[in-house]
């Protein structure tokens, strides 16, 4: 590696799962600029104002650079040495008296982009062995996991819509336009609209507000919060009465699904979603008449009291229009990456339940609404230490304040952040990590969707200034299953050994390619000297395309390398029979849970005063990257937006401050108004310091069969400030 005069480097944005490449060009170990990188195979020239903040995050005189201990209110830096062996020896003490149960474990939504502390934390917790595992799945995308889960037997089986051959895309809850798309990887989407359009195709959205995303539709919904699960159901009945299920899929429990389907009328419909029956049979019949036509539903329809009914139900409308694993309909990108490690021969379901709230562990967690309920009062087996990766929980989910105080009064807090963030306020030993730059990269988890299979990697650019969080994670890691802090030489052996052991898992596999191997022939195939490389390379040679170490021609990472646009890998293809993860190789219909959630929805009927729903813009990423001067904040970013004709019955008029309380909190916020929000409804974005969203929602507002945080469509009042 060079860090010498001007130069340029490809690299691909850690940021958000549109997972743009970028251009950046560098002075010594400055980053002087960050532009789209038209070349790159898959994003094609996208950035937002966020990929280009990326070089002041870079150069930002705030970022931790230094490990930081805090005494009583004071935080000093201090040596690695001295942080890590506060760190093990802490954690150890606790473990010893209590067990292992006692540490918690929350892995934040950058943990996913950062493959160094997404596979360290993963060694964590493989070597911890605690119950109390948490991420930001559950305020997030849990309830979809679920449906994957109990549908397709995998949790990480994610439809999504094929947009470059779809003809009527139907989105649910999500704005693109803003967000570049979840679970759903999509840079470019107006260009891909654009395409679609000029192909003849249409996209509709369903919105309690019409957003940007709305704005380019050719149709807009406006549906009250959580109402989604009644205009699916009234839609499916519909297409059911017109066009026979299609029998190509192998099923089970159809009867039962159509039962449960059969108890709501379509006159049931427009009470609880605000939209007309008129309307609803018009969309059922568009779908109907549409060759490929495709659902997709985010954020509105996970984090939302019906998530679980809802997500299931997205993936039965796709199937009813015989969409699904059909080109142009919802299809299961591939991975290049292999993961081995996920055993998916049991149900990864309520196989154990929360300690307080008895609730049903989802993928190996629990729900991040049930974190401060483990951590408070004086029980013996209550939670009393944290590992914080990547993430500010006291920000982001249901009743923040609360779980606040709940990590405040911890023994115990150790938060690996490359910020000071209102979580770790109170922790007792910070860890900071790398610039994205000075790291390498692959997207380990959201190559599975994609629109489009690829293979990208970034290696690192600049010399690492500070700890690479691989190592330190690993040093954690090390710390807790041999007692003391690693020396060079122990670090380097550890590596050598979860290498082998994660050799071992995949040449266990009867399935993978690498069965039967020699664990110690492959690790001397394996390029990369040391580092996570290693496991990349072990990742993408042992997938689909690899090379299966020398048995085929295929990739590799040096490959990859070689490549810093990318590889495109075509477009994906039907493979429903190698998705399906159940035993039997049906899909499940009917899982005992989804018939429950189904004939059990929160109603959405008859509400009366406003809810709140979340936005997103442009220049916010979650509760972070506010103090970058190129992204936006403040009064521009954090305002209230509801309709006029609620605003002018309290007397409100734009631009006044308004006051919304719930959960006994209450926010001050300048407000917009407009005609483009359904009645009753104010939206505002989450993860702002001075007005915390999530102040105003209960550790009791979920989505039931998950725990997820229902944040969306939640009862506050609102005033006029004085
Ligand atoms: N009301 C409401 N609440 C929501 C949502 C909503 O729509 N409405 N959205 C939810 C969603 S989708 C999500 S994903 C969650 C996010 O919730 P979290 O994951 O808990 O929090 P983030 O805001 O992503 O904060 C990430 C933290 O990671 C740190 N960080 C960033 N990059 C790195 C890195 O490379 N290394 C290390 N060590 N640290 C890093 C940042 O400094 C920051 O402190 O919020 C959820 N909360
Ligand atoms: N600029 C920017 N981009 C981001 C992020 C960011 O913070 N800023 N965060 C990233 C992350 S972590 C994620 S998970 C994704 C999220 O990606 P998206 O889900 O596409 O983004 P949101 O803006 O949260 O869109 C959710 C939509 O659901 C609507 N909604 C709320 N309640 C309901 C409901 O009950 N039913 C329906 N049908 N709709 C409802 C809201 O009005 C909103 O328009 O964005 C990612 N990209
Ligand atoms: S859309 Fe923006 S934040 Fe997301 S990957 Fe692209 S440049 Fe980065
Ligand atoms: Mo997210």
């Amino acid at each position: 590696m060079e860090t010498s005069s001007d130069r340029k480097a490809q690299r691909i944005c850690t940021l958000c799962e549109a997972a743009c490449g970028l251009t950046a060009t560098f002075v010594g170990d400055r980053v002087e600029s960050v532009w789209a990188n038209d070349d790159d195979v898959f994003s094609r020239g996208h950035i937002c104002p966020k990929g280009i903040a990326l070089a002041e995050l870079h150069n930002d005189p705030s970022r931790l650079h230094r490990p930081l201990v805090r005494e009583s209110a004071a935080w000093h830096e201090v040596d690695w040495s001295v942080a890590l062996g506060t760190t093990i020896a802490r954690l150890n003490a606790i473990r010893e008296a209590h067990g292992d149960d006692a540490v918690a474990l929350y892995l934040g939504n950058p943990t996913t982009h950062n493959i160094g502390l997404a596979t360290g934390s993963g060694v964590i917790a493989r070597t911890l062995k605690s119950k109390q595992f948490y991420s930001a799945a559950s305020v997030d995308q849990m309830p979809k996991q679920l449906a994957n889960e109990l549908m397709f037997g995998d949790d990480m089986a994610w439809p999504v819509p094929d947009i470059e051959r779809c003809e009527t895309l139907l989105i649910f809850g999500a704005n693109p336009v803003v967000s570049n798309g979840s679970f759903w990887m999509i840079p470019k989407f107006r260009e891909h609209l654009r395409a679609l359009k000029a192909r003849g195709g249409r996209m509709i959205t369903v919105d309690p507000r019409r957003t940007e995303t709305a704005r380019v539709a050719d149709e807009h919904f406006y549906i009250q919060p959580a109402g989604d699960a009644w205009l699916l159901i009234g839609l499916i009945n519909l297409i059911r009465a017109e066009r026979a299920f299609p029998d190509h899929y192998r099923v089970r429990g159809r009867d039962k699904l159509f039962a449960a389907l059969d108890r709501y009328a379509l006159d049931d419909v427009e009470p609880h979603t605000g939209i007309e029956r008129d309307r609803i049979e018009a969309l059922a019949g568009t779908l109907l008449q549409s060759t490929r036509a495709v659902a997709y539903g985010r954020i509105g329809t996970t984090l939302q009291a019906n998530g679980t009914a809802t997500s299931f139900l997205i993936e039965v409308l796709n199937m009813a229009l015989g969409s699904l694993d059909a080109p142009g309909g919802a299809m299961f990108p591939e991975q290049p990456f292999a993961d081995f490690s996920r055993d998916k021969s049991v149900l990864n379901f309520d196989r154990y339940k929360s300690r307080v709230g008895g609730r049903p562990e989802v993928a190996g967690q629990f729900p991040l609404s049930a974190m401060a309920e483990e951590m408070e009062g004086t029980s013996d087996d209550r939670v009393r230490a944290l590992i914080c990766f990547a993430g500010n929980p006291a920000m982001s989910t249901t009743d923040s304040p609360r779980l606040k105080r709940a990590i405040a009064d911890l023994d115990f807090h150790v938060s690996i952040d490359i910020y000071q963030s209102e979580t770790n306020e109170t922790a007792d030993v910070i860890l900071p990590g790398c610039s994205p730059f000075e790291e390498c990269h692959y997207d380990q988890f959201f190559g599975a969707t994609t629109f489009r299979n690829v293979a990208r990697y970034s290696p690192a650019i600049l010399d690492p200034q500070h700890a690479d969080e691989w190592e330190v994670t690993l040093a954690i890691a090390f710390g807790l299953k041999r007692g003391h802090t690693p020396s060079t030489q122990e670090l380097r052996e550890y590596e050598d050994e979860v290498v082998a052991g994660t050799i071992a898992r995949y040449v266990a596999d009867p399935n993978g390619p690498l069965f039967g191997r020699d664990v110690q022939d492959i690790a001397g195939l394996i390029e990369p000297p040391r580092g996570v490389e290693r496991l990349i390379d072990l990742g993408i040679r042992a997938g689909r395309w690899g090379d299966h170490f020398e048995a085929r021609e295929g990739l590799t990472l040096k490959q990859l390398e070689d490549e810093p646009n990318g590889v495109d890998l075509g477009p994906v293809e039907p493979r429903l029979d190698v998705v399906v993860k159940h035993p039997d190789k049906h899909i499940d219909l009917a899982p005992a849970a989804i018939i429950e959630a189904i004939s059990s929805l929160v109603p959405t009927e008859a509400r009366s005063g406003f809810q709140m729903i979340g936005r997103r813009n442009v220049k916010t990423n979650n509760s972070w990257l506010h103090g970058l001067k190129r992204l936006n904040r403040g009064r521009d970013v954090v305002f209230a937006t509801m309709h006029e004709a609620d605003a002018a019955a309290l007397d409100i008029v734009a631009g006044d401050t308004i006051q919304i309380t719930g959960n006994g909190h209450s926010l001050r916020l300048p407000v917009e108004t407009t005609t483009e929000i359904a009645r009753g409804v104010v939206a505002f974005p989450h993860g702002h310091r001075q007005a915390n969203y999530n102040d105003l929602v209960k550790s009791i507002d979920i989505d039931e069969p998950t725990g997820t945080g229902a944040m969306n469509g939640i009862e506050i009042e609102v005033v006029k400030a004085e």
